[in-house]
This record gives structure tokens, C-alpha cells and sequence, in this order.
């Protein structure tokens, strides 16, 4: 890794250059993984790399749809995994769910290095993807699942990922709660919330919007949902990158 200096006019984007490329280096992170990453850093650049309002709303509605759901889940790539694990665990522990590993680019190995550095960095019961179970509508890798995870649950939160398994999670009836920094991606439109915005801030924010609502009521917490609108926000963002509109 090369010597950062916290002075360094880019230094919060170089850290999280250096933790994709770290995950790389320890097995955890895909080599595509660096390819998106630098996707993602061009967007956050074209938002001024700070969390916009649209992202507060959309953390929001998240948070709301997250604390009435019956049966969360949070799902794991190798970015998510190298930039948020503590996060990750913690959003887990708060919601009582479990977190699953599923990648786009199979990989047992890889797999097995995730959980390890999951259950490192706090998290309770992290789950594999298996044989006994898939998700209808995909045929990449990612439709192998947890039958205790992915499949059963009702709502999903997806750091960052290819827009296949979204559409297909929507088809089958769940709702899916992801963070994409591309708000023109096929995930990103597909989603029922999307945050645009740096999953290294949007985690953290997330964290506080749940905790923040421990208390709602469940009807409170379905006004909330009610009145997002996602087309609505990816609007907002969309204003936001082309420059038109203060955010
Ligand atoms: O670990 P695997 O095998 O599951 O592979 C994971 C990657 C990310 C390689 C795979 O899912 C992939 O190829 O994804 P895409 O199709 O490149 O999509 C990644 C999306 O995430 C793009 O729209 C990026 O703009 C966005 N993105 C990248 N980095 C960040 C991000 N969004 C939020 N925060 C980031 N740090």
C-alpha cells in the first residue's frame, strides 16, 4: 500500500482505493471489483463526493422498510465486504439479520475469505451461498442462495452490484434496498430504495436512520415508506450530476 498522508487533498477516496485494492491483495475483493470501484469513484466525483439529499431520503425509506420487515437480509459482494465490514455487522446485529455472501464472479475461496473477514469485523451469522437453493429469473452465479437467507427473506439490502439479481429479487416478489452510485444502472432503477451514494458513507447513514427510528411505530415507519418515491429521488440525482439544481 502506498504511504497516505490524512493531508492529501484526495485522501478519503484514496483510502477507499486502497481498501478495494487491499481486498484484492487478501483474496476477498474480485479483480472486476477494481474496475467498478473506479465506476463508482467517477459518479461520487460528479456528486462532490458528500451525501446528498436524495440519499438522506432514500436512507430514510430504507431504514423504515429495513425495521418493518419480517425477515431481512443483508447481502455481501467482495467491494461491500473490503470497504464496510464493521458497518455491515452492525447494521446485522441492529436488524437481528443475518448477512449472506453472494458474488457475481464465483468463487469458493473467495467466499470463505469474506466470511472470515465478516465474522473478524463483528458480524453474528454470515451465510454461504449453496446448491439446495436459487432464486428464479437470473442465471449468473448469483442465483445460488441460502434457503435461511436470501430466499426466504422479504427485504434485501444490496451494497453495490450488477443489476440482474435486483430485477430478479424483484420479481419474486421482494423488496430491494440497494446503494449504487450510478443512478442510470439497471440496479439502481430496478430497486424499491435507492441510495445514491458512496456505500462508505451511505452504511454509516444508514446505521443512524435505523437506529433513529427504533422506536416508530409500525404505521409511522409506513408513512415513511408511503411517501418515497425512487423514480423521484434518481430523478433528483440525476438534476444533481448534470449540475442543474442544488441537492
Ligand atoms: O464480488 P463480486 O464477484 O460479487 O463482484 C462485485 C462487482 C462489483 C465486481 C460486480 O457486482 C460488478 O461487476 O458490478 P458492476 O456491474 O460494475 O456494478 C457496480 C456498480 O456499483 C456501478 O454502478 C458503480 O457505479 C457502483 N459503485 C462502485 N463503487 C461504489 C459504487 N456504488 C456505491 N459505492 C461505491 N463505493
Amino acid at each position: 500500500m502506498n504511504d497516505l498522508q490524512p493531508d492529501h487533498p484526495r485522501y478519503v477516496s484514496l483510502k477507499l482505493r486502497n481498501a478495494v485494492a487491499a481486498g484484492v491483495e487478501q483474496g476477498i475483493t474480485s479483480v472486476h471489483g477494481l474496475v467498478a470501484h473506479g465506476r463508482g469513484e467517477a459518479f461520487d466525483y460528479l456528486i462532490g463526493e458528500r451525501t446528498r439529499i436524495f440519499a438522506r431520503r432514500a436512507a430514510r425509506a430504507a431504514a423504515a422498510m429495513l425495521r418493518l420487515a419480517q425477515y431481512p437480509v443483508i447481502s455481501v459482494n467482495g467491494n461491500a465486504a473490503a470497504l464496510v465490514p464493521e458497518g455491515l455487522a452492525r447494521l446485522g446485529e441492529l436488524l437481528g439479520a443475518p448477512l449472506e455472501v453472494n458474488l457475481f464472479h464465483p468463487s469458493r475461496a473467495r467466499e470463505r475469505a469474506i466470511r472470515s473477514h465478516l465474522e473478524k469485523s463483528g458480524a453474528a451469522r454470515v451465510l454461504l451461498s449453496t446448491r439446495r437453493a436459487e432464486l428464479d429469473f437470473i442465471a449468473s452465479n448469483r442465483r445460488f442462495v441460502h434457503p435461511q437467507g436470501i430466499l426466504k427473506a422479504d427485504v434485501i439490502f444490496v451494497p453495490l452490484e450488477d443489476g440482474d439479481r435486483c430485477e430478479a429479487l424483484r420479481r419474486m416478489g421482494k423488496k430491494v434496498i440497494v446503494v449504487d452510485l450510478n443512478p442510470l444502472s439497471r440496479t439502481a432503477r430496478k430497486a424499491s430504495v435507492t441510495l445514491v451514494d458512496n456505500v462508505a458513507r451511505a452504511v454509516p447513514l444508514l446505521l443512524e436512520e435505523v437506529g433513529r427510528l427504533e422506536e416508530k411505530p409500525r404505521a409511522a415507519l409506513q408513512r415513511i415508506v408511503d411517501g418515497y418515491s425512487n423514480r423521484e429521488q434518481l430523478r433528483a440525482a440525476l438534476r444533481c450530476i448534470r449540475g442543474g439544481r442544488k441537492s
